[in-house]
């Protein structure tokens, strides 16, 4: 059973805890296991080629040019200087769509393994909704199984379908950003959740309360810090207020070695731009 750990909300001034402090990507371009300094000697880059748990990278905004770096289901793509998780142009409704970095993995397991891997990585979200009423959300996605799922559209966030959802052999958990409640488990419309191989959360908090609106629009700033020794998981989400929340959880007791990081998303009768403008990964241990 996983529990909170601990919620609340604070106004935007005052200053984040050390451990999801929240930063401003600071550099481009990619920084891989063979982009380490002049004087790493040959072992450690033998080592790492093959354990190193050392996925990093980001992007300030996205173009063009980085395409090469992302897998996008059909109907993704990047436009308007963001990766757009479902389709931006034409017919946007019952969609749903994943776009995952695809140059490298995130190891489940540090180098010497002998604790998972830790990890931060910032995003932000921008979810716009077309015709007056938002559906259905996004999610920050970890996965064994990158691919699309089918028939993931409307409530299944492009996470799951009716026939897979609550398998283990999903492979799959993700922080989602749920802009309508989609039936009667469903929290409501505006609510950040912890999925752990289903779209109906292990835990899920609603962020109506704390003025802040996934759907509006407006660009939300997002933190997740996994500590791998302690195996929790943080969330910071920053509108004009501040959400922190984190969840006791053991990425190996659902996922295998090779991660893929990314996002999945959806739309219904209901459409929106699920867009992230900018997005940055940085492995901790
Ligand atoms: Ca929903």
């Amino acid at each position: 059973m996983i529990e909170s750990t601990s919620a609340y909300a604070t106004p935007i001034e005052e200053r984040l805890p050390e451990l999801v402090a929240m930063a401003s990507p600071s550099h481009t371009g990619i920084r891989r296991c063979i982009a380490l300094p002049a004087s790493a000697t040959l072992a450690i880059l033998i080592l790492c080629s093959s354990t190193c748990s050392c996925l990093q990278f980001s992007y300030p905004t996205f173009g063009n040019g980085d395409e090469a770096d992302f897998s996008f289901s059909p109907g993704s793509s990047i436009a308007n200087g963001a990766l757009q998780i479902t389709p931006a142009t034409g017919d946007m409704s019952h969609r749903s769509g994943r776009v995952c970095y695809a140059r490298e993995t995130l190891k489940l397991w540090n180098s010497n393994r002998t604790a998972l891997t830790s990890f931060r990585t910032e995003f932000v979200l921008n979810i716009l909704p077309q015709n007056g009423t938002a559906g259905e959300g996004m999610a920050f996605i970890l996965t064994n199984n990158p691919g699309l799922p089918g028939n993931s559209s409307g409530q299944w966030l492009g996470i799951t379908n009716s026939t897979t959802d609550g398998s283990p052999a999903n492979r799959i958990v993700a922080l989602e950003f749920d802009t309508r409640k989609s039936g009667r488990d469903d929290l409501d419309g505006n609510h950040v959740g912890l999925d752990v191989n289903s779209v109906n959360s292990v835990s899920s908090y609603p962020l109506s309360n704390l003025s802040i609106l996934l759907s509006s629009g407006s660009d939300v700033s997002v933190s997740i810090q996994y500590d791998g020794a302690a195996a929790e998981l943080w969330i910071v989400a920053t509108q004009r207020y501040r959400f922190v929340y984190g969840w006791p959880v053991d990425l190996s007791r659902y996922l295998t070695e090779d991660i893929t990081v990314g996002f999945a998303a959806s739309t219904g009768d209901h459409t929106e731009l699920n867009q992230i403008k900018s997005w940055n990964f940085t492995t901790l241990a």
